[in-house]
């Protein structure tokens, strides 16, 4: 008797726990909208970056989004990049690239302020201007796997949201990898 109690009790107990549960808001429509590729691309992606950059990441560029950049027969990745209006934010914010190599971003100032780009590139770093609604091509190169930072320097535009992430994918040398296990963080 007691058991059966628990059978019709458990499903009842665990719809109630789902539905005040925060996530199952995420189900609303509303918030689905705002999911657009760029955003749903990097949830996707998250769990392949190791823990504490993935928290770092997820914290500071959930809605500009992440795109892959795609390689050309010339062998340069190519990706295209907007600043929204208004928004203070790079769209998408991280651009993966599947190995290291050269990177050519196009960045489009849909904004109507001045903005530039500062990109991490070998052997220096690459600098544009991009006055309101203008746009225009940076090339950089990045050899080694890894996460590299860009950002507008402009006032405090970096500050308020203006900071992207290219990650460069691809194996390092075993001589280059930490000779311990992974830890656990806490
Ligand atoms: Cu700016």
């Amino acid at each position: 008797m007691l058991l059966r109690r628990i059978r019709l009790l458990l499903p009842l107990a665990l719809f109630a726990a789902l539905t005040s549960c925060e996530y199952v808001r995420l189900l609303r429509p509303s918030v689905l909208k705002q999911l657009n590729p760029d955003v749903v691309r990097l949830v996707n992606e998250l769990p392949a970056v190791d823990d504490p950059n993935g928290r770092v990441v997820a914290r500071l560029f959930a809605h500009g989004g992440l795109s892959h950049a795609t390689q050309g027969r010339d062998g340069v990745f190519r990706d295209v990049v907007t600043i929204p209006e208004n928004q203070f934010i790079w769209r998408p914010a991280i651009i993966r690239m599947a190995r290291g190599g050269e990177l050519e971003i196009e960045v489009h100032n849909a904004d109507q302020n001045l903005h530039a780009i500062f990109a991490p590139s070998i052997p220096e770093r690459q600098a544009m201007m991009l006055p309101m609604h203008t746009a225009g091509r940076v090339r950089i190169r990045l050899d080694q796997p890894g996460l590299y930072w860009f950002g507008c320097p402009i006032s405090n535009h970096a500050g308020r949201g203006m900071l992207g992430l290219i990650m460069v994918g691809g194996e390092v040398p075993p001589e280059a990898k930490l000779d311990r296990p992974r830890q656990r963080r806490p």
